[in-house]
């Protein structure tokens, strides 16, 4: 990544996962993890930017850099509660949300912020969903994922304060959305993404994915960033 001056936070991000042992390659690169998570880096953001498909049904991979940055991302196949295949992705309505689509979510977080992205498949077309970050893993029972994920607790509910990853899907029945905030998730505090049948923060809950979403952990006065490189002083 040949990043101009200005672009310090992709830069330290890169210095992280050099620095974490991991190559970098454009921003695509995937590299196998121990314990076959994968993790993917991604260029410019997530979103648009996500690299490949990793093949499994169900697959999570997450990185902390040493710098503190966070990386993850976790994707599945919807499947109902009563599946005998369990899913971390379950839908509750699969005339609107398929059993078999898929979702996918990156997050990166440093200490600019948070980005999170999503990606689906396998959706209605050209339908309007809405999707936030909620605070508890799901379960069978629709509400088991608890209220939207606030940074400042009982504060106003608005994109700026949670995250909405409201999405509209194509004639394919795939969509995206990003949700870029300066601020970042506490830790254990945001476990999950819930569908909803309507956009702007309400409506019923049409599916839900688990997924552990990091915290940024600033740097210590050893780590790299706080003036030690890969060669010692810098
Ligand atoms: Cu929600």
């Amino acid at each position: 990544m040949r990043n101009g001056i200005g672009r310090g936070v992709d830069e330290s991000r890169e210095q992280d996962m050099v620095a974490a042992g991991t190559s970098v390659r454009a921003g695509r690169a995937a590299a196998a993890v121990a314990g076959a998570a994968v993790l993917v880096m991604m260029a410019g953001g997530v979103g648009g930017a996500v690299g490949g498909d990793t093949g499994g049904d169900t697959g999570a991979g997450s990185n902390v850099g040493s710098g503190g940055g966070f990386w993850s991302r976790s994707q599945a196949s919807f499947a109902p509660p009563n599946a005998f295949i369990a899913s971390s992705a379950i839908t509750y309505d699969t005339k609107r949300v398929p059993a078999a689509a898929r979702i996918e979510i990156a997050q990166q977080s440093t200490g600019s912020g948070t980005v999170v992205g999503a990606r689906l498949r396998g959706l209605l077309p050209s339908h309007a969903y809405g999707m936030h970050v909620h605070t508890s893993p799901c379960g069978a029972d629709p509400e088991a994922a608890g209220p939207h994920y606030q940074h400042r607790a009982d504060a106003q509910a608005d994109p700026a304060n949670e995250v909405w990853l409201d999405f509209t899907t194509d004639a394919k029945g795939n969509g995206s959305a990003q949700a870029r905030q300066t601020w970042n998730f506490r830790a254990g505090g945001a476990r999950s993404v819930v569908i909803h049948d309507e956009q702007g923060g309400a409506g019923d809950r049409l599916a839900c994915f688990t997924v552990r979403f990091g915290s940024y952990t600033p740097p210590t006065a050893h780590g790299p960033g706080s003036g030690y490189g890969l060669y010692g002083r810098v």
